[in-house]
């Protein structure tokens, strides 16, 4: 596993605060196993002359998976949004379907790219996850299902939503997209609802190149999913089911395979930074970090930070002074689906609904981490946060 020592300019150019790097810090910089484990699964895989269509490669990664979560099936696809397209049309969603607008755009765009309307319900302002009172509130006679997001890994309400589904007779979905190696009261996420979609995309902590999963216990509903991700066929010339292309390919699995191995030391690495964050920022105005609980398993991949209207300098003030010393931290998912297209002009009121949305997502920012970041890095990076805080309790503060 490579760990790179980003360098410090000498020359400070910007203005008298602390010192850019040289070399752009990223939040979502792969991590990356054994190269050579890596390339033996790959020269196997030429050996075999076996690129894709369920390889053997991906029918031990689905194993892998299936059993580091606990579930019973994982069924692997090339991404995570294409994961999510095939269990909402697994599930039979139709109508409306309630989800955060606080998330990635994909959660909302794998519904309206099948006709499905997303309704967009506000979150709890503490854990960033649906709240279910809200939840409720956006229920109508065209619901027909719930999708949760385990934002930044930390687990949804998930007893108080398929409560909520029991009631109302709602299909329960969940977006892991973040979630992968996490746990919620002790269980491993991947095992709740009817279903849950993973992404391996190459920014999260465990990547595949690209891929994703949906894991689910249901015999017939993985069944279904098998035959979806690959255009319905049950062997040659025999198609059954409508389906698409959403099948991982051996190369990703080759990747999966690798990085499955080295996932404890990645989940050490990002734990160790976020200590190292919280340690630094604390104590600066206004700014809080976001917290994992000690007591479930976490995969720390992402950093997050509340600026708060105490903090002297706002939100957007802070990423634009990173970004200009090379530290590319981002305003994730700023500013809310509900106000991305189509959803801006379809529901051009939908902000009324969603305050903590608002609220948050112009609050929120997100700092680099994983393994091409070191401790001393983070130690700059908040130093420069303080200069820029600081700089903003002045009174006559300039520059960035
Ligand atoms: N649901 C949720 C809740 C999600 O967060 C996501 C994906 C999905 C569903 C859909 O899953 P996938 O279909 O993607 O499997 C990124 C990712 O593209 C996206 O996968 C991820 N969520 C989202 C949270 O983050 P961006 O727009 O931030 O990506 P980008 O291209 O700006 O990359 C971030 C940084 O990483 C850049 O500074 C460059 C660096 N980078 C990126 C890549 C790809 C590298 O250093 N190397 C690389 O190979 O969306």
């Amino acid at each position: 596993m490579k760990s790179e020592q980003h360098e410090i300019s000498e020359d400070r150019g910007i203005d008298d605060g602390p010192r850019a790097f040289t070399e752009p810090l990223h939040v979502g910089r792969p991590n990356i196993g054994d190269r050579k484990t890596f390339l033996r699964f790959v020269d196997e895989m030429f050996e075999r002359d076996w690129l894709t269509n369920n390889g053997p490669l991906v029918l031990q990664f689905e194993q892998r998976i299936a059993e580091y979560v606990g579930v019973k099936h994982c069924v692997a696809m090339n991404n995570g949004t294409i994961a999510l397209e095939i269990a909402i049309r697994a599930l039979g969603l139709s109508g409306e379907v309630i989800v955060p607008s606080y998330t990635f755009v994909a959660t909302a765009h794998a519904l309206h790219w099948q006709g499905i309307t997303p309704v967009f319900a506000d979150v709890d302002p503490r854990t960033h996850n649906l709240d279910p009172a809200a939840v409720r509130r956006m229920i109508t006679s065209r619901t027909t299902g719930i999708i949760g997001v385990h934002l930044w890994g930390r687990g949804a309400p998930v007893e108080e939503l398929a409560s909520i589904a029991d009631e109302y007779g709602l299909q329960l979905m969940f977006d892991a997209a973040h979630a992968f190696g996490c746990s919620l009261n002790g269980k491993m996420i991947g095992g709740f609802g009817r279903a849950e979609v993973f992404s391996f995309h190459a920014t999260k902590f465990f990547n595949t190149f690209e891929g994703g999963a949906v894991l689910t216990d249901d015999d017939n509903l993985a069944e279904k999913m098998r035959l979806m991700r690959n255009f319905g066929f049950a062997g040659f010339d025999n198609v059954i089911h409508p389906g698409t292309n959403g099948k991982m390919i051996e190369v990703c699995a080759a990747m999966g395979l690798t990085n499955l191995d080295s996932i404890d030391t990645v989940v050490e690495v990002n734990r160790r930074n976020y200590q190292a964050y919280r340690a630094a920022l604390s104590g600066l105005p206004g700014i809080s970090l976001m917290e994992y609980d000690e007591a479930e398993r976490n995969n720390f991949q992402y950093i997050v930070a509340d600026i708060s209207e105490e903090c002297p300098a706002s939100r957007d003030h802070i990423v634009k002074g990173l970004q200009a010393r090379k530290v590319l931290a981002r305003k994730y998912f700023w500013p809310g689906c509900h106000r991305m297209q189509p959803y801006r002009d379809l529901f051009p009121n939908a902000g009324l609904m969603l305050p903590q949305t608002e609220r948050i997502a112009a609050q929120v920012l997100v700092l680099p981490t994983g393994t091409s970041i070191s401790v001393d890095e983070v130690t700059l990076v908040v130093e420069i946060i303080r200069y820029l805080v600081m700089e903003g309790a002045q009174p006559a503060a300039g520059g960035l």
